[in-house]
This record gives C-alpha cells, structure tokens and sequence, in this order.
C-alpha cells in the first residue's frame, strides 16, 4: 500500500538545531531537510549550536548555512568540545578561504545562544538535537544571567514545546549509538538530559536510520552545482548515506512522528552514565517517547530524496518560495509583488531538467 505522508503545515514553528557537525556528513543532509521545511512555511530556523569543536566547525557551517539560503542564522559553538577529537574531509572544502580561528573565536557560547534564543521568543520553540548532548545538559544547569532571570530549567519548561533526539539504541541492543557514547561525557550529557529534562522528549535511535539511504539522488540527478553533492562526495557517500539526522529533523519540523509515517512508543527512556548504553520502560504517562517505523527503507529514503532534489532545484533556479516574496514599492511608489532578487549566483544549467519537481510530497 502507498503511505501517504503529510503535507507539512505553514506555521512557521520557531526551531533551533543542535548538531555535532563532526566527521559524518548525515547532518548536512538534515539542514538541507531543514531548509526545505523553511521554504515551505513550516519552521522558521533562529539558530544552530554545534557542540564538538573542529579546527573550522563555525566556518564551514556558516558556509553551508549560506550555500543553503539560510545565511545570517546565529551560529553557536561549544568552545571546549575540542575533545571529540575527528578529522572530514568535508568541512575544509566549505570553509576554503575563510579565517577558521576567527570564525570559530566569533561564535556565542553555545549556552548563551540557547539562552538568549529561548528568552527573546514569544512562541514555543522547538529544539531538534542531532549531535551530543553536553549543551543541553549544561543549558538545564545554567542560572540566571543577564539575559533571563529564569533558570534553564525555568526557560525550558515555559519556552520550549519538544525536544527532539537523534540518539541511543530503542531495539534492545546492547551496543551504545554513537552520539550517545563518543566520550564519556556524552554519555554522562545523555543520561543527565533524559533523567531532568522538563519537558517532552522524542528519539530517534540508530536503528531506525541505520538503512535508510538518501543523498544519492544529486549524485544521479543534479547537473548543476549543489554543496551538499559536494559534501557527500567528499564524505565518500555520493550514492547516499544513512538517514538518522535526516529522518529526526523531517519529523520534527512537521511535529509529529506520524505525519512522517512513524509510530511511537512511550515510557521513561535511560542512558547509562558510564558508557551510553539505553534501556526502555514503557509506561503510557512517561515523558519520553522513541519512533519505530511503519514504511521500507525505499520509501523513506524516496521521500527524503524529493525534499533534497526539489530543493537542490529552489536552490538554482531561484524560484522564490511565496514565503519570501516581499511586497515593496516601485519607482512610482506604488505597491508591488514582484520577485525580489535572491542571494544566491546563477549556476549553470536551465531549471527542470531532471527529478521531480518542488512541491515534493
Ligand atoms: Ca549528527
């Protein structure tokens, strides 16, 4: 049977994202997932912590937010997460002709940023984690300051409506996920952040990305320039990659796990302190939930791919989302809806040529 899947809804949700933007390339692929939902009107993107600190963690990110339309969204950084460790290929690429110390050293504390973020909004904000989980342990820690007289624990329970987590294993396997468990204080963040969070917590663990595969459909696809073509290449997963990151971020912009063809399971989830490895009591009050799928690995990964090529094609052919068509007076000062100017260059070759189109699902 076909699954129908849902149409995302233009509310424009307030989101951050925090991703470990480390050695695997999965997290690109969700910010250009991310993007896509902005195109359409479903979230509004105010900002990106990154929580391991690479030699141009802040530089390539800040390259890819721009190659993606989402130039100027605040970029914070966890300034000690420098024991991660890890070498891609990817980030240097991006980062190509940029000062990577003085990115990184302009960055807000990625603490900070949350803080600052959650006090200035007059909505729920969504958080969507596809990284570690030291930042949002230490934002639940964090005081009052200057920003907010509330707490973090205060800040999340009335500024936040879900937190969404890529991470740990809800198929019974003894094995820790890698966010998880990378280092010992990922473990100690995760296990800190399911046991106090104050608030609603949806995972997604490795099991349910593992085989799904997308990306590789810009390898087949795409005859024009697209960074993240480029970041997949250099990944060495130009026919596609597995689809965690991807997946978590796609259910979460349209807020419900079923609306992307998944069921979920409720209860208490639990990471071990010591070494990441999770555990599972359902329990149909608990706060937290874990999604299992209800569709194939072709059929998610097909879904992902139309997000990916359909704004892969917004993206060169400069075809303004309706959301961003400004109304702004002419030279006669009369009012007009003409199409404003995108940032981006003209690439190379004419719209349309292959895949499928940007009104994708
Ligand atoms: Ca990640």
């Amino acid at each position: 049977m076909q699954q129908v899947f849902a149409m995302p809804e233009k509310r424009k949700t307030p989101v951050i994202l925090g991703t470990d933007w480390h050695t695997d390339c999965d997290d690109a692929v969700a910010i250009r997932i991310l993007a896509w939902h902005q195109w359409k009107g479903c979230v509004r993107l105010l900002g990106v912590s990154i929580d391991s600190a690479m030699a141009c963690s802040a530089a390539s990110m800040r390259a890819f937010l721009t190659h993606e339309g989402l130039r100027g969204v605040p970029v914070g950084l966890d300034h000690q997460a420098t024991d991660y460790g890890g070498v891609t290929r990817y980030q240097p690429r991006l980062a190509a002709g940029m000062d990577w110390e003085a990115e990184n050293r302009s960055c807000e504390e990625a603490v900070r940023l949350y803080r600052r973020l959650l006090a200035e909004a007059r909505q729920p904000v969504t958080l969507i984690e596809i990284g570690f989980l030291q930042v949002l342990e230490a934002l639940m820690d964090s005081g009052p300051d200057d920003l907010s007289p509330l707490s973090g624990r205060e800040l999340i329970a009335s500024r936040v409506s879900e937190l969404w987590v890529m991470g740990g294993r809800w198929d019974g396997a003894e094995q820790p996920e890698f966010n998880f468990s990378k280092i010992p204080r990922a473990s100690r963040a995760a296990h800190r952040v399911l046991e106090g969070w104050p608030g609603e917590v949806t995972l997604l663990g490795w099991e349910a990305g593992c085989s799904v595969y997308s990306g590789g459909v810009l390898e087949r696809a795409c005859t024009w320039d697209d960074a993240l073509k480029t970041v997949l290449r250099d990944h060495g997963a130009a026919s596609g990659r597995p689809s965690w990151d991807p997946l978590l971020v796609w259910m979460a912009c349209l807020g419900d796990p079923a609306r992307a063809g998944f069921d979920t399971v409720r209860g208490w989830a639990r990471a071990n302190a010591a070494d990441g490895r999770t555990h599972f009591v359902p329990d149909p009050a608990g706060r937290h939930r874990y999604v299992v799928r209800r569709c194939s690995d072709a059929v998610y990964g097909e879904q992902l791919d139309r997000m990916i090529l359909g704004y892969s094609r917004h993206l060169h052919t400069l075809e303004p989302a309706p959301e961003t068509v400004l109304e702004y007076k002419n030279k006669k000062g009369e009012k007009s809806n003409e199409t404003p100017v995108h940032p981006r260059p003209a690439a190379d070759a004419g719209p349309g040529a292959v895949g499928v189109g940007p009104s994708v699902l």
